[in-house]
């Protein structure tokens, strides 16, 4: 009974629901690749509005002295862009991927705490809503992306504004460190039998290092947020300078964070690339212990430049020298992943589809924000162009050029896995060239209008002083970026419905999750497969291509038919119940914890209304639901 390669005869159930239908089993779900599609959704929902806030930037900007908008709204507007993209959109992106891809490609049928799992996602959603929502009522967060202090504590900034943010942020904080610990426990404990660590899909393994950014980072700017919270609504002096607080202390503590930031919002984009190159150059990954070691250098460096933020600041030559050698060291393992990259495609056979035009795309764009970042290092350079346009486009370069570029590829790679039908190859192609025109018509010219002088954060500027024309020319791109995206979003949500059907392997790739169904069924694999090499599935279909990677011996696959899904005529595949596989139950308890944490963060708002009975009112009380609700998670059975 083949059950692999064979098209498929019928229509692929709807994504991943498998008996599973209706609101409620999507709002109770505890599944995985559920989860990930929530992720997906909603994220994609997030970089829509991130964008729509950047076009109004974009317009503001388009002329001289333009009043499309106030200074206040437009400080609202670049601070909620940079926040959404940084939080709701590229995190929880890489979040879906991480639920998604994860337990298929070590083999597992789920994630390690699947109810936490679901906590995780209910929490972003809803913390995203929370500093979202203000935008509406011109409350929203106005003191930049970094929310330096003093400028964010109360004297300075007395509104809801930074209230929003400051707790905004604890809440996704929250959502990332379960998520972090959810999924360290998963590749260290549920990988199948054969998938040694250094077999795992590069896509995990770059997962993996996130992770453990995640869990290290987050604390830094966690403890930075705590001491503006108590400065704000218990008065407490940590940045108050008369006080004798560091006038640096914020940034530093945001830096630490902030810095290992980025690459966690890189690293997810570099391991689906990993992926695509070689199943469209039909090779495997060129330098793979390479490539693994750099991600991991690239993490563990990332926690030592934190202060090349900061060189503006006065903090003396020693320490800027210090940090701009370990800033220009960690350009060596990012170049490294670029030179293995291109070397993978070198003698391949390359097949130009949209994935992995998108991963081209990558790394053309990604390697021109690097070279500006290495300009950066440098101490007396960086004076130039610190808190101007040219760090600006340095960032939308590695940021859009680089995650979006990578996330986007990693969307039309995986979408025929998620849903069981392909997105259209005409609409991808001009989605990728529009974006990839429009991208750098958008951030290429300010590097000019940055060198001129241009600061960002500017809500107007007098025209004669040469940055006109580089504006007009950004504000042209983003107006045609906006339009590409809207290819994008016409061609997923077509091919949801109407995409030609996907077989389990769409692409002719080599790992785990492409030998099973596309959608997979809830329990992934019907039998937990015994893997004997980097890429399972070409040992099984493409035995050249992994010839010169190491096997474990016997020499032969055990992904036998045995694993793949035993077919159902008329639904398709077996049910969990049918082959007797326990699954967790579904459950609401994850979402009712996440909605009493966030009322509980939101009572406090009304202490800056001085109603602090109402504050302490919902705040306790939620607070006594959310201890409440743990309980009778933590006591009620999984399956
Ligand atoms: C969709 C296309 C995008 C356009 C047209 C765009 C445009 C801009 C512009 C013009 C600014 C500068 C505002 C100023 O300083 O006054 C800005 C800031 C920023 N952008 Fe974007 N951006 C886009 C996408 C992204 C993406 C994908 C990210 C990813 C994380 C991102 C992250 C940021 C951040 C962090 C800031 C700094 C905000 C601050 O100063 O607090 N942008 N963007
Ligand atoms: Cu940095």
């Amino acid at each position: 009974m083949a059950t692999t390669a064979a098209t498929p005869t019928f229509a692929p159930p709807a994504a991943a629901s498998y008996g599973q239908t209706g609101i409620w089993s999507w709002i109770t779900t505890v599944d995985h690749k559920r989860i990930g599609a929530l992720y997906l959704y909603t994220a994609l929902f997030f970089f829509l509005f991130g964008g729509l806030e950047a076009g109004m930037i974009r317009w503001q900007l388009a002329l001289p002295n333009q009043h499309i908008v106030t200074a206040e709204q437009y400080n609202q507007l670049f601070t909620m862009h940079g926040t959404t993209m940084v939080f709701l959109a590229i995190m929880p992106l890489s979040a879906a991927f991480f639920n998604f891809l994860i337990p298929l490609q070590i083999g597992a049928r789920d994630v390690a705490f699947p109810r936490l799992n679901a906590f995780s996602y209910w929490v972003y959603v809803l913390g995203g809503t929370f500093m979202t929502v203000p935008i509406f009522f011109g409350n929203a967060p106005n003191g930049g992306w970094f929310g330096y202090a003093p400028l964010t504590t109360m004297p300075y900034s007395s509104g809801l504004n930074i209230d929003f943010w400051v707790m905004g942020l604890q809440i996704l904080g929250i959502s990332s460190l379960a998520a972090a610990f959810n999924f360290i426990t998963t590749i260290i404990n549920m990988r199948a039998p054969g998938m040694t660590l250094m077999r795992m899909p590069v896509f995990t393994w770059m997962s993996f290092v996130v992770q453990f950014l995640l869990i290290l980072a987050f604390p830094a700017i966690t403890i930075a947020l705590v001491f503006l919270l108590f400065d704000r609504f218990f008065g407490t002096q940590f940045y108050e300078i008369a006080a004798g607080a560091d006038p640096l202390l914020w940034q530093h503590l945001f830096w630490v964070f902030g810095h290992p930031e980025v690459y966690i919002l890189i690293l997810p984009a570099f391991g689906l690339v990993s992926e695509i190159l070689p199943t469209f150059s039909r090779k495997p990954l060129f330098g793979y212990n390479v490539v693994i070691y750099s991600g991991i250098m690239i993490g563990f460096l990332g926690f030592g430049v934190w202060a090349h933020h900061m060189f503006a600041v006065g903090m003396g030559a020693t320490a800027d020298t210090v940090f701009a050698l370990t800033t220009m060291l960690i350009g060596v393992p990012t170049g490294v992943k670029i030179f293995n990259w291109i070397a993978t495609m070198w003698g391949g056979q390359i097949r130009f589809a949209a994935p992995m035009k998108f991963a081209i795309g990558l790394i053309a764009l990604f390697t021109i924000g690097g070279i500006s970042g290495v300009m950066h290092s440098s101490p007396p350079a960086d004076l130039q162009q610190t808190d101007t346009y040219f760090v600006v486009a340095h960032f939308h370069y590695v940021l859009f050029g680089g995650s979006i570029m990578g996330i986007l590829g990693g969307i039309y790679f995986y979408f025929p896995k998620i849903t069981g039908r392909y997105m259209s190859e005409t609409m991808g192609t001009w989605h990728f060239w529009t974006t990839f025109i429009a991208m750098n018509l958008t951030f290429f010219p300010m590097h000019f209008s940055g060198m001129l002088g241009m600061p960002r954060r500017i809500y107007t500027y007098d025209a004669g002083q040469g940055w006109d024309t580089f504006n007009l020319i950004s504000s042209i791109g983003t107006a045609m970026l906006i339009l590409s995206t809207l290819i994008f979003v016409i061609n997923f949500l077509k091919s949801r419905k109407s995409g030609a059907i996907a077989p389990n392997d769409a692409w002719g790739a080599g790992t785990l999750e492409w030998s099973i169904p596309s959608p997979p069924p809830d329990y992934n694999f019907a039998e937990i497969p015994v893997v004997t090499s980097r890429y399972p599935l070409w040992d099984l279909k493409h035995p050249e291509r992994t010839a010169g990677i190491a096997h474990s011996a016997p020499d032969i696959m055990t992904i036998t038919d045995a694993h793949a899904v035993p077919v159902h005529e008329e639904t398709g595949h077996k049910t969990a119940a049918e082959l007797g596989i326990p699954m967790p139950f579904n459950t609401v308890k994850p979402l009712i914890a996440a909605a009493a944490l966030v009322t509980m963060f939101s009572g406090l708002l009304f202490m800056h209304k001085d109603q602090f009975a109402v504050a302490m009112t919902i705040t306790i009380g939620s607070a006594a639901l959310f201890v409440g609700t743990l309980y009778a998670w933590l006591t009620s059975p999984l399956e």
